[in-house]
């Protein structure tokens, strides 16, 4: 795994990043004063903050750097592209501040390699996508797909928590890599589930971007997860 590239402001952010919460929050309002409230106000049960293109496109790329200024950033790019293409948008990303950024998987080795050398290695590559389309083309690529990351040196891997047994299988394939799950409350699935399975985080969006009070929605769901982590130690 290459580690060549510390500078970036999100790098020392990415190292501290330690599970608390267990939630990340998919950020995907449009409007940046509306992002920053629901950020700060869900903060205390989150571990970090997932941005993807509907905010980037609506704000503009510095919201990147304001957010992470509260929490670590996950840049969901979906980074898909040859591996130069890759190189440059991982570096962008970074530069703004991100602590990670979200690579497909199936567009090969070298383009997973490239995202792994210019992020330092902060990478989570999508393996079977969590929505019912994900059966068709991304499940059958999944386990090669989950085995490249961990070939890569990649962070971890991104498996579905609508389908908690997939992630089961991918843990069994990624062994000590970062799972995080998608897929919790407006998809259907369940964190406690997703964790159980052998998620490390689960990531969770409309179920608390669409709620009349998202700090609610998010302590709700923290406090299913805080129940399912105390059970699970006694
Ligand atoms: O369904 P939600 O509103 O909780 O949002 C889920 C987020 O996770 C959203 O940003 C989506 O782009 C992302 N995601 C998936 O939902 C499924 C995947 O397989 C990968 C990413």
């Amino acid at each position: 795994m290459s580690a060549t590239i510390p500078k970036y402001p999100g790098y020392a952010i990415a190292r501290a990043m330690v599970p608390k919460s267990r939630m990340i929050l998919a950020l995907d309002v449009a409007e940046g004063g509306d992002a920053l409230r629901i950020a700060k106000s869900a903060r205390p049960y989150l571990d970090a903050v997932k941005i993807n293109w509907p905010l980037v496109l609506g704000a503009g790329p510095k919201i990147i750097t304001k957010i992470s200024k509260l929490m670590p950033v996950i840049c969901d790019f979906k980074i898909a592209d040859i591996p130069n293409t890759d190189r440059l948008i991982v570096e962008q990303a970074m530069r703004l501040g991100a602590s990670a950024v979200i690579a497909h998987g199936f567009t090969g080795s070298d383009s997973l390699k490239a995202c792994v050398e210019a992020s330092g290695g902060k990478v989570f590559v999508v393996t079977e996508m969590s929505h019912p389309g994900g059966k068709e083309f991304t499940q059958p690529n999944a386990e090669r797909i989950a085995a490249m990351a961990k070939e890569q040196g990649a962070m971890g891997i991104v498996a579905p928590a609508t389908r908690p047994e997939r992630i089961a299988r991918m843990r069994e394939i990624v062994g000590g890599l970062k799972i995080i799950s998608p897929g919790v409350g407006a998809q259907g699935g369940r964190a406690s589930d997703a964790l159980r399975s052998g998620a490390d985080f689960v990531i969770v969006g409309r179920a608390i971007y669409e709620a009349a009070d998202p700090a609610e929605a998010a302590k709700s769901i923290a406090d299913e997860i805080s129940k399912y982590l105390r059970e699970r130690k006694s």
